[in-house]
C-alpha cells in the first residue's frame, strides 16, 4: 500500500535518489549476495570468496567462481523494478542512482549513469598494479597475466576489506547530503560504508523509502513498503 503523502511528496521533489542492491535484480533471476548458491558452487559462502585472501589463496578457483557468474549474469534481462527506475529517472532529471550491484542491468534498463559502488563484474583489473584489462570469454578457465606487470588478471569489483572507489562515493556521498527522497531498493543494508548513503541521507533531513519484502536495519529510518521491487515500483510510479 502506498500512501498519498509519498506520492505527492515525489510529484515535488527535484533531488531523488535511488540506492539500489541484489534483491532489485532477483526477480530478473540473479541470485541475492547472501542466497544459497546453486550447482557446483553450493557449497562455498560468497562472504568466503569475495575477498583478497582468497584470491591470494586459490586465483584460479576464485576466477572460476567469477567466471561462472559472469555467464550467469550475460544471460539475463532488466525486470519492471529496473525499467520503472529509468523510468522515474527520465521524469526526475535532477535524480541519481547509486548501486551497489555489480551487473549490468540498470544500463540495459537506460538508466544513463548508474553510479556502481562495488566495480563490474564484467570489468578487469590486475591484481597487482591495478592497471584495467580487457574483458576474456566468460570461459577462460585461468586468468591471464597484466602485459605491463605480469600479475594476475581479477575481477574489477570492491572485495570485502578493500577501498570504494573514491570517485563514485564521493559522488554518491555529495548527492546523499542534498537528496530529498532516497528509495533504499533490494538491499540487507548491511554491507559498510556503502550501507551509509541511505544514513547520511537521512541525517540530512531526506525521506528514506525503503522496498523490500524483508526486514532490514533500514527498517527504523525508512517509510518501508513491503513488497517485491518488480511489483511495487511500477505500482509506486504508475500513480505519478
Ligand atoms: C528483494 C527482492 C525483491 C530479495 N525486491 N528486494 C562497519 C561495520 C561493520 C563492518 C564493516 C564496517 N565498515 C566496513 C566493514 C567491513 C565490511 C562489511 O561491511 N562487513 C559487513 C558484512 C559486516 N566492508 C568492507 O570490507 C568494505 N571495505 C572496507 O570497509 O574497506 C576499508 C578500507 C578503506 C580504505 C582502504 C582500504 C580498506 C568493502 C565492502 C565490499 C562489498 N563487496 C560485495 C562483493 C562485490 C563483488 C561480488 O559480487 O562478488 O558487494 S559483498 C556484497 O554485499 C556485494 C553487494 O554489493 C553487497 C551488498 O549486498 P546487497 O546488495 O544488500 O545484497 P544482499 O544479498 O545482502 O541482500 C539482498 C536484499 O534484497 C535482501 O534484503 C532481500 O530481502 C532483498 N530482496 N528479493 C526487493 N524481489
Ligand atoms: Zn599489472
Amino acid at each position: 500500500m502506498v500512501p498519498a503523502a509519498l506520492v505527492e511528496a515525489l510529484r515535488a521533489a527535484k533531488r531523488v535518489m535511488f540506492f539500489t542492491g541484489a534483491g532489485v535484480s532477483a526477480e530478473s533471476g540473479l541470485p541475492t549476495f547472501r542466497d544459497a548458491q546453486t550447482g557446483l558452487w553450493a557449497n562455498y559462502k560468497p562472504q568466503d570468496l569475495a575477498t583478497p585472501e582468497a584470491f591470494a589463496r586459490d586465483p584460479e578457483m576464485v576466477w572460476r567462481w567469477y567466471q561462472w557468474r559472469r555467464r550467469v549474469h550475460a544471460d539475463v534481462a532488466p525486470n519492471p523494478a529496473h525499467h520503472a527506475i529509468a523510468a522515474f529517472e527520465a521524469r526526475l532529471p535532477e535524480s541519481v542512482l547509486v548501486t551497489q550491484n555489480v551487473d549490468r542491468l540498470h544500463e540495459l534498463a537506460g538508466s544513463p549513469a548508474p553510479i556502481h559502488l562495488h566495480g563490474s563484474v564484467f570489468r578487469n583489473k590486475c591484481a597487482s598494479c591495478g592497471v584495467a584489462m580487457p574483458e576474456v570469454p566468460h570461459d577462460l578457465e585461468t586468468p591471464p597475466r597484466c602485459e605491463v606487470c605480469g600479475g594476475l588478471c581479477r575481477p574489477d569489483v570492491v572485495w570485502f576489506g578493500e577501498g570504494l572507489p573514491q570517485d563514485e562515493w564521493k559522488t554518491a556521498l555529495a548527492a546523499a547530503e542534498r537528496a530529498e527522497i532516497v528509495l533504499s531498493i533490494g538491499t540487507s543494508a548491511t554491507v559498510h560504508p556503502a550501507a551509509r548513503i541511505p544514513l547520511v541521507a537521512r541525517e540530512a533531513g531526506a525521506l528514506v523509502v525503503q522496498v523490500n519484502p524483508e526486514v532490514t536495519p533500514f527498517d527504523r529510518i525508512a517509510l518501508n513498503l513491503r513488497g517485491p521491487a518488480g511489483v511495487v515500483l511500477p505500482d509506486l510510479l504508475s500513480r505519478l
